[in-house]
């Protein structure tokens, strides 16, 4: 049994997912089912508190996506979503009003909390939940204590003033990262700990995958949970990631604000530098770029880094499939003994 371990965020790197499970299947079509495993390990910085139900953004984005549920063109959230209930809490004035809780998602995070309440950890009720989804692979939270982001004002708006603190959905949503800020902070993290599926399914796979999720805020909060630096520096398995940044642009979301905050050129180069080279102290074995940034490619070798140029785009399924399929390259190039 091959083992792939991915370290996602969310709408990103669920279309990375949806898009490795293809090429694999499109494998096994053709040479026969050579079982492979996928295990994706979520991002949680982006959970909340809201309404008093534990909302947790990645690990739903993922859930939903990979199970067929999710609405398509926004990337998150239900698919055919009514808000009934979220326009009976704003009537109210309870809750964020800009921050859409749809009648179907509302249904998961109460079951959440239900299991919560009762003692469950995150990772036995994502288990729970995806009974139902099915999404094809095992989804595992990266910690089972709370982590939250949240930003540092530079200026004041509406009613925070320069300095606050804010959640990082609410810099996310009502200010679509408009606003400057001046650090990150992942609240939570010196009492978290990556849980102990999480660290297994680092250590026992045969390829580690980074997908073009936001460097910063959901695969940089992933690799600040104590041990799970550790684990990927120590693993047998190459560890290849795509670069977020095409041409000195985001693919998605606001991934530039985000590498400027802290200090990172907005690069394909500067996020692999972010992420360092495993025989430097970082994680990185491999990295996928896109054919837009090549000239990077002696660079990387410099840092120590297996580079590769491919379009990254992830256009449609069949693209993100064969992304799929040039990491998995990378990654056998790397080290010959986990060929998949
Ligand atoms: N994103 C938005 O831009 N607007 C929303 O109102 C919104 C609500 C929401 C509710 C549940 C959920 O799981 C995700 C939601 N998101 C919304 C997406 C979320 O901000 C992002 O998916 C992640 O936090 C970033 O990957």
């Amino acid at each position: 049994m091959k083992r792939i371990t991915v370290l996602a965020g969310g709408v990103g790197g669920a279309r990375f997912v949806r898009g490795l499970l293809a090429h694999l299947a499109a494998v096994a079509a053709e040479s026969g089912p050579g079982a492979v495993d996928v295990t994706v390990i979520a991002n949680t910085g982006d959970d909340m508190w809201l309404n008093g139900l534990r909302v947790c953004p990645d690990l739903d984005t993922i859930m939903y996506t990979l199970g067929g549920g999710v609405d398509e063109n926004q990337g998150w959230g239900r698919g055919g979503e009514t808000l009934r209930a979220s326009a009976e809490i704003s009537a109210y004035g309870r809750g964020w009003d800009w921050f859409t809780l749809g009648d179907l998602d509302l249904g998961t995070h109460i079951v959440r909390t239900d299991m919560l309440r009762e003692g469950a950890k995150l990772t036995q009720v994502t288990e729970a939940l995806c009974r139902r989804w099915r999404p094809g692979v095992r989804l595992l939270p990266m910690s089972d204590g709370q982590v939250e982001t949240h930003i540092r004002l530079a200026r004041e708006i509406d009613e925070h003033q320069a300095g606050d603190l804010i959640h990082f959905e609410e810099w996310w949503v009502r200010y679509r990262a408009g606003v400057p800020v001046t650090e990150f902070i992942q609240v939570g993290l010196d009492q978290a700990a990556a849980t102990p599926e999480v660290i297994e399914a680092i250590s026992s796979a045969d390829v580690i995958i980074i997908p073009p999720s936001n460097p910063v805020v959901s695969v940089g909060t992933i690799l600040a949970v104590p041990g799970v630096r550790n684990a990927l520096r120590s693993t047998a398995a190459p560890v290849v990631g795509l670069s977020p940044i095409i041409g000195g642009a985001a693919v998605r979301g606001m991934a530039e604000q985000c590498l400027e905050t802290v200090g990172v050129d907005a690069t394909a180069l500067g996020v692999a530098s972010l992420y360092g080279a495993r025989s430097r102290g970082g994680v990185l074995d491999g990295w996928l770029m896109d054919n837009a940034d090549a000239e990077y490619l002696p660079a990387l070798e410099d840092f120590g880094i297996r580079g590769s140029a491919a379009p990254l785009w992830m256009t449609d399924i069949h693209t993100t499939a064969a992304m799929a399929s040039e990491a998995l390259a990378i990654a056998s190039s790397v080290s010959p003994h986990a060929p998949l």
